[in-house]
């Protein structure tokens, strides 16, 4: 049977009288106004056609259909617009099935929502992801969903933008059936449905509800929303279904979306996407194939190596995990284990998935051991002399193809690299803690990293499924000198007149989950304490100091740990400590600062501005590629709030091309 062709990404053929229409638009098959226009000319080949008995719509490749082309947003329209192509399907005289093959998100769910019956494949996931980008599903996505779900399930998802896979889309009701051959099982559901009674999804009731369950499911979306707008409309939109008309529900959805889609929360959050797809890209490494790792060496099981290890056995890889001694290594490997434990306690895995991470640790006291790596992570003390003796004794071991990298947070990599007889083997990996959770990695290109060695950690990160950032080797990294920017602003600030719990409650209101004096108390104040002090020798007298941290220090309030810092803790609630007021007022005076009051906006102002001053210059030095690099950092690093776009888009520096 010839091809029939509709669009420049839109055919079809003929299967014993279905039509069997095919999207293809790489790499994500967005519905991109070509797609709305074929899949139109597909329905209007099928209404007219007698002897078409219905259509099967899919997607080539990994996607059934990424969404709305998020680079048209903010674009004139083009017609056919999406709800007009999703009406259609709904509306169609003969039966209109979907064989998900992929991801099925944003508008290709809602297109899953308004076919007459959803056929999963294997590899087939469906979601709304669309509060992740500001915005709610703009095509029926609150209206459909809770009518074949139900309404508490429909809020978690669209309220959480979470994706289901194709089994647990079957247990929700929101796909009919998984099949190995999602196309051939679709085409014979269009076949038993002929001529038949056709199940329309905006004609089925919305399931009654339990209230508390609703209000519960409701609470959960709204506590983790840390002040977004388009998680909460989501909610009001899929608890309204339930009273209104489709059509009544749809016109308030659409109204919804068009006013969320212009918010600067959405252009934030769309920058966030762009910034993630830019990042890890390097020109330069574009035909550069990654050297194959399989088996990932990592020396040191504290805090930070056992959750870099966790990491790698849950993405499959072989781990050799070296400590000093025998009982060292054992506690580390129980630490893993403890770690594993952990997740399958809370369902994140299946104590099949536990075993099979185990089987692939082995634990060990022998630096010979690691001689079968592909890499090995360093996450030992943070002490110059210890790492670049233990890269030495790592020189000498791993095999030459094998690459060496360090988890170094201060210290310069190229001094370590120093240590080896191949330096172009050396990168950094400065992973955040906890590592099996934290999804950013700063990826340090050293001054003699070979492009390959640096091509073949990014493909490891990006196995690992975090965030790559690469960056160049400079005290601290992107992270922590913005961090120390923001913080050495912030203590301005305790001396011009703030104090600790105004800034964090200015943090706070902005969006980050905790404001900076909270956190410090949080990670400890000693580790910053001692830098300080070693740094103290080279400072430079002129330069602005501000003494309250090492005050407090000396006082031994050394953060959470010990009931005392920033703040009280009594029961391990967070207090304002009156003891800490009175040292902070010492210092001013000391000082002959009067103090003055700050408003909340003032107080982000001026945080801002440090970030981004401090941003400019690690662009200029060339540490950092984009601004959208240094807002991925502060995002996923340190708090920053996703739907305020990072500090550098805060302030209207924006990745090239993005919105
Ligand atoms: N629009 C435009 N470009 C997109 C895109 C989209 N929706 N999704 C992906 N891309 C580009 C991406 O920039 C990258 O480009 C390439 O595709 C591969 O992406 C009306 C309003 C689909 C799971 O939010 O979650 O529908 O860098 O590297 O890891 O209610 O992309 O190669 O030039 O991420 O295989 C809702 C977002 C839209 C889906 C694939 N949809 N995308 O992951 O590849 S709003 C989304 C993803 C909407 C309706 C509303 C992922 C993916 P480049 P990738 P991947």
């Amino acid at each position: 049977m010839p091809e029939m062709r509709f669009s420049q990404s839109v055919s079809a053929r003929l299967d014993g009288g279905v039509l069997v229409v095919t999207i293809n638009n790489p790499p994500v098959n967005v519905l991109s106004a070509h797609v709305r226009a074929g899949l139109i000319a597909a329905l209007d080949h099928a209404a007219d056609a007698p002897n078409i008995v219905g259509l099967v719509i899919s997607g080539t490749g990994r996607a059934f259909i990424g969404g709305a082309d998020i680079k048209e947003f903010g674009k004139p329209p083009v017609v056919p617009m999406l709800p007009q192509v999703i009406d259609r399907i709904e509306a169609f005289e003969k039966p209109t099935i979907c064989a998900v093959n992929g991801v099925a998100l944003g508008g290709g769910c809602e297109v899953v929502l308004a076919c007459h019956g959803r056929i999963a494949g294997e590899a087939a996931s469906f979601g709304l992801p669309e509060v992740k980008l500001g915005i709610v599903p703009g095509a029926g996505g609150t209206q459909r969903l809770p009518r074949l779900i139900g309404t508490v399930a429909a809020i978690d998802l669209i309220g959480t933008g979470r994706a289901v896979k194709a089994g647990e889309a079957v247990a929700l009701g929101l796909a009919d059936a998984v099949a190995a051959d999602p196309l051939a099982a679709a085409v014979t559901a269009v076949r038993d449905n002929a001529g038949g009674a056709l199940r329309r999804t905006g004609n089925i009731d919305v399931p009654a509800a339990d209230p508390e369950a609703v209000s519960a499911a409701e609470a959960k979306v709204i506590a983790r929303s840390r002040g977004q707008s388009a998680p909460a409309e989501a909610v009001r939109l899929v608890k309204a279904a339930a009273g209104l008309s489709l059509e009544q529900g749809l016109a308030e959805e659409r109204a919804t979306f068009l006013r969320l889609r212009d918010s600067e929360e959405s252009a934030a959050l769309r920058h966030v996407f762009f910034a993630e797809r830019a990042a890890g890209k390097v020109e330069a490494l574009a035909d550069i194939a990654p050297r194959p790792i399989e088996t990932v060496g990592i020396v040191g099981t504290g805090l930070m190596g056992s959750g870099i290890a966790v990491s790698a056995l849950t993405s499959g890889y072989r781990v050799i995990a070296l400590e000093q001694t025998p009982e060292a290594a054992e506690s580390g490997r129980e630490r893993i284990a403890g770690i594993l434990d952990k997740a399958v306690q809370s369902r994140r895995m299946t104590a099949e998935g536990r075993e099979a991470c185990l089987a692939r640790l082995e634990a060990t006291a022998e630096i010979k051991a690691l001689e079968t790596t592909d890499l090995v992570v360093e996450a030992v003390f943070d002490d110059l002399s210890v790492k670049t003796e233990l890269f030495r004794r790592l020189d000498g071991i791993v095999a030459p193809g094998a690459i060496l990298a360090t988890n170094t947070s201060y210290l310069n990599p190229d001094a370590i690299a120093t240590a080896t007889a191949d330096p172009s083997r050396v990168v950094g990996l400065h992973f955040f803690s906890p590592a099996n959770v934290m999804r950013l990695v700063e990826v340090v290109d050293c001054a003699r990293t070979a492009p390959e060695v640096l091509a073949s950690v990014l493909a490891f990160v990006k196995r690992l499924g975090k965030l790559a950032i690469i960056c160049g080797v400079t005290e601290g990294f992107i992270g922590n000198r913005v961090f120390s920017a923001y913080r050495r602003e912030a203590e301005f600030m305790l001396e011009d007149g703030a104090l600790p719990q105004e800034i964090d409650a200015a943090l706070e209101g902005y969006g980050f989950p905790m404001g900076i004096f909270a956190v410090n108390d949080m990670a400890g104040l000693e580790i910053a304490w001692a830098r300080r002090k070693r740094l103290a020798a080279t400072r430079d007298p002129a330069v602005r100091y501000v003494e309250i941290a090492d005050r407090l220090c000396e006082a031994g309030r050394l953060g959470r740990k010990n009931g005392l810092g920033w703040y009280a803790y009594p029961d391990g609630a967070r207090t304002v400590d009156p003891a800490v007021t009175a040292v902070i007022e010492a210092a001013r005076a000391e000082k002959n600062i009067a103090p003055r009051a700050f408003t909340k906006d003032e107080i982000i102002a001026r945080l801002l501005k440090a970030m981004v001053e401090e941003g400019t210059a690690l662009l200029a030095e060339g540490v950092a590629a984009r601004p959208g690099d240094i807002d991925l950092v502060m995002i996923n690093g340190y708090g920053f709030p996703a739907h305020k776009g990072g500090p550098m888009f805060s302030v209207g520096q924006n990745t090239e091309g993005t919105i």
